[in-house]
This record gives structure tokens, sequence and C-alpha cells, in this order.
């Protein structure tokens, strides 16, 4: 079974690359000034649900981040399909859950990466004709063949996995060459420079149609920032606090400036923009607050994959909606693909859909009726509003909520509506089954070695995934 839905993966890669191929020079030359949409994604990272200005935070001035809602749509219920770094990142540039693909865990990208018959958005775009580039933290898999500019990106600046902000660990610049290299500057300072190079590329690439995926490190651990974001909030005594503000802040500034490239260019109104964290907040690691919500990063409770989810595309969207239905960042390569006037073929099975004709209210019903989550013993099904959910931190027994009623996972209905938890527990029994195992798993801390140093660097180690 395994085999013969990888040689279909592997058909669909040769036929889609070979399709996109056969096309590529004419669709190349009309990208040159075609007047498509330019792309752009920004994705936040561990930013709780409750981090922004427009989502409740009133403690952390977020003016760029909150215009893009006022310009565009404030998802309410934006979700992603994993509730930490690598899975998340592997289901929004394929459109596909990513336990589809055995990508269930971090350890996939330390191990190998992003599976090379897995296609992505930027592989999509690149066949289109379109500039790529990806600026930020990759996270898909270290070693050449599962780098960006191996996976559909022209250029690629920023670093490979989780880094601190000064001194990045795993930094490429592939414009000087694909090798990592030392950041000796003791002033490189990563959300600054992200900003910097994402302009500059856009500068280079302005007469062309173009896709620019910024991936912050920010708001991930280590708290690091420059004196100029601390010295904004004075009045904060909790130190840790004040670093997550001062780089929330600097991501703030880094969206800013982007978009005012963009406006320098002219192109803000042929710019389609997505705005999503890659996961929930690991509150007590960084205090990034989830907005009331139970549960943070890497659980299945509401805290874990619910998240800042906006979109703006000046007069195509409207301005300043709210939309309620829930929705993925499965959707975001559906929508973007659509919005380029390109159709991905159904025979792909991708789980995400085009939202445009839910945001324009030319279709009213459900993006998704159904949900699914897989995160080892972990698991969560959303129904309509109904989710039911095995977390860490619950029970330990599938938890059956009303999220129209209690969004904080507060009273479990699952003794008084029996026949509802084994409905969605039937119906995700059937998803689960179709989901490959996990092609590698996170190590638990501590079970790798005997000897005491020896554990405590995979102990270190495996935190390092963990985070
Ligand atoms: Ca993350």
């Amino acid at each position: 079974m395994r085999l013969s839905l990888l040689a279909f993966y592997q058909s669909l890669t040769v036929g889609v690359l070979g399709f996109c191929v056969a096309n590529f020079s004419t669709k190349h030359a009309c990208a040159e000034n075609s007047g498509k949409p330019n792309l752009l994604i920004f994705y936040s990272d561990d930013q709780g649900w409750g981090e922004t200005g427009c989502y409740g935070n009133n403690q952390i001035p977020t003016p760029n981040i909150d215009a893009l809602a006022a310009n565009g749509v404030r998802f309410t219920q934006g979700y992603v399909a994993a509730t930490y770094c690598s899975p998340s990142r592997a289901g929004l540039l394929t459109g596909k859950y990513p336990t589809r693909f055995g990508h269930e865990f971090n350890a996939v990208a330390n191990k190998s990466g992003l599976r090379l018959d897995q296609v992505t958005l930027a592989n999509r775009l690149k066949e289109l004709g379109y500039a790529t580039c990806c600026v930020g933290k990759w996270h898909l898999g270290n070693s050449e063949p599962y780098r960006p500019t191996k996976r559909g990106f022209d250029e690629f600046f920023g670093t490979l996995a989780n880094t601190p902000f000064f001194h990045p660990k795993n930094f490429v610049d592939s414009r000087i060459s694909q090798d990592v290299r030392e950041i000796t500057d003791d002033n490189f300072y990563t959300t600054d420079a992200y900003a910097q190079r994402s302009i500059d590329w856009l500068e280079k690439n302005k007469d062309k149609s173009w896709f620019l995926y910024l991936p912050f490190n920010a708001q991930h651990a280590p708290l690091e920032a420059p004196q100029k974001y601390l010295d904004r909030f004075p009045d904060i005594q909790d130190q840790k606090r004040r670093l997550f503000a001062a780089m929330l802040s600097a991501q703030d500034d880094a969206v800013g400036r982007v978009m005012t490239k963009l406006r320098q260019m002219g192109q803000e109104e042929n710019t389609l923009v997505f705005y999503i964290a890659d996961n929930g907040g690991p509150t007590q690691a960084t205090t990034s607050k989830n907005g009331g919500l139970r549960g943070f990063k890497m659980t299945t409770f509401e805290g874990g994959p619910r998240v800042p989810y906006i979109s703006q595309w000046k007069g195509h969207w409207p301005a300043g909606k709210v939309y309620d239905y829930p929705v993925m960042n499965l959707d975001v390569v559906p929508t973007m693909l659509a919005a380029t006037g390109n159709k991905i073929p159904q025979s792909e099975q991708l789980d995400g859909v085009d939202l445009a004709p839910f945001i324009t209210g030319q279709n009213s019903a459900r993006p998704h009726e159904t949900m699914y989550w897989r995160f080892g013993p972990q698991w969560a099904i959303r129904h309509g509003d109904l989710k039911l959910v095995v977390s860490r931190g619950g029970s330990g027994k599938p938890e059956l909520y009303d999220l129209s009623k209690d969004l904080s996972e507060s009273s479990d209905l699952a003794t008084t509506r029996p026949e509802e938890v084994k409905k969605l527990q039937t119906m995700w029994d059937a998803w689960s089954a179709q989901q490959a195992p996990p092609s590698a798993i996170d190590a638990p801390a501590n079970q790798k070695a005997r000897n005491p140093r020896a554990r405590q660097q995979s102990a270190a180690r495996s935190n390092d995934d963990r985070t």
C-alpha cells in the first residue's frame, strides 16, 4: 500500500511538474508585467491567539498587523493543521494535512525534511513564472536536497531551523552560497534583517510577478531583542514579558516596512497577503497568551491550533471584514493558486480550499464542515461546532465540547451526548486510518543515553525540538 501511494505521489509530481515545464516558457513570459497578483505570506512563530491588537492585546501595540485586518479580513477561527513548527509549515506549503505524508513531528525536519515527492506552493508558482523567495525560518529540512532553493524558491535568506535572534545558527544566504555561514555582526537581529532583505528582494523583482514567503522566528524562544525595542516598554515589570513585547513590536515593524515597500512600488492592490501564526503560544515559556483559549502550543485544545489569521487583498477582499467560520492554514495554497487564475486538479487531493468565494460572500456555507488533528497520542476532530478531543492537560479520554457556547473547552459533554461522541470518534478513526504513519518520531528526553552528560545533551536536543 505504501509503495503504491509513493508511486502515485511520484507520478503526480512528475505529471504536475512536467505539465508546468511544458508550459513554462509561455507562462514565464506572461509573468513579467503580467498583472498577475503578487503573493505574500507572513508566518509568525509561536504567537498566541490573543497576541495582536486586533485579537484583543491592548498591552503591545501592533498597528501594522492590525492594519492588515482593517484593510482586509480577520478570521476569528483560523487554525493550523499542526500545533508546532515543522508540521505546521509542511501543511502551509503543501495544502495537505502533514500527517498524510508522515510529517507529524518536528523530528522529520531534523532527520530529513519535507518529503521530496511533495509539491510546495513555491514549486507551483515558480513553474508559473513567479519570482520566489523565502526569508526567515525554514524548518523543513537541513540537508541540501530539502533546502528552500531545492523546493521552488529562487532565493533563501534565513535559518534552516530554530535559532537565536542574535548570531543566528544554521544561517544561509543563497546569494552568496548554499553553505551555512556564521553571522559575526553583533548588531544583526533576525527580524530586522528579514525585513531589510525582503525589501531589497522586492525592489529587485518589482517588475515581475513574485511570491515572498516570510516566516519570522519571532516570537519563538529564546527571548532576545535589541534595546531600541525594549525601550518601547519601560512599564512592563516582568522581564520575560517585556522581551516578548519587544520581539512582537519588532515583528510588527517588519510587517510595516514590507507593506510600506509594497505601497512605494504601487503594488499593494495587486498583492494578496496572508498573516498567520504557525501555532499557538507556549505561554509558560514565552508569555505568549492564547486569548482565553484552553491549552497551549503542542496541545490539541484550542490554544494549540487556533491562531491569529488575517488576509488582505485590497480591491478584491472586503476591508474590515470579520469572518467567523473556521478556516485552516491549508487553505493558503488553493487560495493563492486560484488568485493566479490556476486550479489544482482534484486528483491531487488537497485538504485546503479556495477561500475567495467564502470571503466575498459568493458561498455562504462553511469552508470546512470537518477538521482533523493528530499529534501522537493527542488528537481532535471539529465537526460543525462540536469538537471531540484528547489533549495533554485533559482527562486522557475523549472530551466533547460545543465551541459555539464553550470557547474555553470547560464543560465536557461526553457523558451526556454519547451518540455524538461515537459519531465523531468514528469519523476521526476513518480519517486517521487514511494518514501515513509518522516518518520520524520525536524522541522523548532521557531515553537515548546512559551517562549523565550524554543524557543532558539528549534532553537539550529534545527540548530544542519541542520548543
Ligand atoms: Ca512555532
